[in-house]
């Protein structure tokens, strides 16, 4: 009964509440894992994304969704930034950017945990733009934000090798 929700909020077109959960559980060979908690309450709504990871190097890592949650080849098979509207790269806030910039994610060191919490107005679980079943990316650098001036700022924020991966699938309503 609860599962059948799903697919009636995902068609929804209302502006009414209409909740929606998913999860992405990252895990790598070097031994660093976290989690990344999206959920939307309403159809046009933000959706709030809460990430919480271990095992990152101290710094800035770029954290982006990128448009497959395919891991055939790895990370690289997630391949790029999620642009349905042919932006540009950018930083989270900027008019001109990837609906998947989300920005960075600081580490205090890889034996601390590394948090972000954001308000993510363009990224939805609803509709053809939903980003269930893409990719959570979480890169080795950090994401220059389109002002790096390096031929790859434009693109990928020059953020470096992928370090983290994984599909953002559904994840169950939460009880309150
Ligand atoms: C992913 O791409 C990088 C850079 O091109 C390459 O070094 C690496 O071997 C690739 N990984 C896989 C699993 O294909
Ligand atoms: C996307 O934008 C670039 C310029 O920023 C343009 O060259 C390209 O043709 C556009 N692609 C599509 C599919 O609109
Ligand atoms: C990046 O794009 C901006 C505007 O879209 C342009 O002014 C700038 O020259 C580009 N930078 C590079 C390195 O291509
Ligand atoms: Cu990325
Ligand atoms: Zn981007």
């Amino acid at each position: 009964m609860k599962l059948s929700l799903i697919p009636l909020c995902v068609l929804a077109h209302s502006a009414v509440g209409c909740a929606l959960n998913a999860v992405a559980v990252f895990k790598n060979d070097q031994g660093a894992h976290g989690v990344a908690s999206f959920s939307q309450e309403k159809t046009h709504g933000p959706t709030t994304i809460h990430v919480e990871v271990w095992g990152l190097p101290e710094g800035n890592h770029g954290i982006h969704v990128h448009e497959y949650g395919d891991l055939t080849e790895g990370c690289n098979s997630t391949l790029a930034h999620y642009n349905p509207f042919n932006k540009t790269h950018g930083g989270p806030t900027d008019e001109e950017r990837h609906v998947g910039d989300l920005g960075n994610i600081y580490s205090p060191g890889p034996d601390q945990s590394a948090v972000l919490d954001i308000t993510a107005d363009l990224i939805s679980l609803h509709g053809k733009y939903s980003v269930v079943g893409r990719g959570m990316l979480i890169h080795s650098g950090e994401d220059d934000l389109g002002r790096g001036g390096s031929p790859l700022s434009n693109t990928t924020g020059n953020a470096g090798g992928r370090f983290l991966c994984a599909p953002i699938g559904w994840a169950a309503p939460k009880a309150n």
